[in-house]
């Protein structure tokens, strides 16, 4: 007995465990390389962005998708699972209204509609459904002579956002039945997670796909037409058994904990502001750079670009007059942040452009102890110091 449970855990534990892997960052020769099986695909538009980790394929919703090539090897791997585990990031740009859908993943027939206008044949992750707009869906679809079946399908109770990012994960076995999990926490009550057909008892894997003709990725079947995905899809793994929640949350955490900024070394402690600033600095695995003064309002925007420099121009005006904590930020798909910081030190007291004689005047009227935005140099004085730091700016 103990014999057979080590084998088992042996097994379980190997690193054959993994069936698929598309990490999506890097296209080359128009192709996505898949390390597992070998289930390589050719990119139809698609383009590289920032994605989860690292590179991420952005589709642009109009006819952008990736195909897998070899569909005798996807049937004789992923296609023969019983049981198994989907996970996948993706950020969706598009609100898809009724009788529209955003693919994620989509197996199954190539050109097979059933009465219902859906795909008569395959699995798919997406967003949308009939009249579901933002809600995400896994579903199994499949048609024998004229009868439909839909023998799984589960979505999420509430409406996902667009332009941010999710991690979705379902594991799938005949003990456990299937689990939800997203952003790395299972969802399993129904104001979370609806059972639209089925239960969570159930296990129906890629296997249940009597028609395997097509793998795609940002695209699908839906309303008797082809539908494309708008939005980045990114670090999409298929294991042939159902992960646990610890594993769950490793591959949550492998795509989450990664992320880096800083500004370049070379860029002084203190800044002087004249004019502006420049600020120039490196990052790693960051979708959103943003600057705040001080615990000021946050400024941000998406960085799309998969290049490891940043440049960040602030004009004088928004830098608040005096001595001040310039605060740099980067996030990554899980919103885990990476900072770093400089002093800024802004000498146009009276904010009109130039340091002059008016805003000396100010600064000597509050000659001596003084914790105001005259003290530069931050020591608690407006004192000489602070008068030569002004004198050097002038102009
Ligand atoms: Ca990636
Ligand atoms: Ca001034
Ligand atoms: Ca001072």
């Amino acid at each position: 007995m103990l014999h057979i449970a080590y084998i088992v855990l042996a097994i379980s534990g190997g690193r054959g465990d993994l069936a698929s892997y598309w990490s999506f960052d890097a296209i080359e020769d128009d192709k996505i390389v898949e390390t597992a099986s070998g289930l390589h695909a050719t990119v139809h538009g698609a383009t590289l962005k920032a994605g989860a980790l690292h590179g991420g394929l952005y589709f642009d919703g109009a006819d952008d998708f990736l195909a897998v090539d070899a569909m005798p090897a996807v049937q004789k791997t992923i296609g023969s699972l019983d049981e198994g585990t989907i996970s996948a990031w993706f950020r969706f740009d598009h609100n898809p209204g009724v009788m529209d859908i955003e693919p994620i993943f989509y197996l199954g027939a190539a050109n097979q509609y059933s009465s219902f206008g859906t795909t008569a044949n395959g699995y798919e992750l997406e967003i949308g459904h009939f009249s579901a707009q933002r809600r995400l869906y896994w579903t199994l679809i499949s048609t024998e002579g004229e009868n439909t079946d839909i023998p799984l399908c589960w979505s999420t109770t509430d409406h996902i956002n667009t332009s941010r990012w999710y991690h979705v994960v379902s594991t799938v076995s005949e003990s456990e039945g299937t689990h939800v999990y997203l952003d790395n926490v299972e969802i399993f009550n129904p104001s979370e997670l609806t059972w639209n057909f089925g239960d969570e008892n159930m296990c129906r894997f890629l296997n249940d796909v009597t028609v395997q003709e097509v793998l795609w990725f940002g695209k699908g079947l839906w309303d008797n037409e082809e539908k494309f995905y708008k939005g980045v899809i990114d670090e999409v793994k298929i294991w042939n058994r159902a992960i646990t929640s610890s594993e769950v949350n490793d591959e949550y955490e492998r795509v989450a904990s990664v992320g880096a900024i800083q500004i370049d070394e070379d860029v002084a402690d203190e800044i002087i502001v004249s004019q502006g600033i420049e600020l120039a600095g490196t990052y790693d695995n960051i979708v959103e750079l943003s600057w705040r003064i001080d615990d000021g309002n946050v400024t941000a925007s998406d960085v799309e670009s998969l290049e490891p420099t940043w440049l960040l121009s602030l004009s004088g005006s928004e830098m608040l007059p005096g001595r001040h904590v310039l605060n740099i930020r980067g996030r990554n798909a899980a919103l885990r942040s990476f900072t770093d910081s400089r002093v800024v030190i802004q000498p146009d007291l009276n904010a009109d452009g130039a340091v002059n004689i008016h805003d000396l005047l100010m600064l000597i009227g509050v000659w001596g102890d003084c914790s105001c935005p005259e003290d530069f140099s931050g020591n608690g004085r407006v004192d000489v110091a602070d008068v030569l730091l002004l004198i050097g700016a002038w102009g």
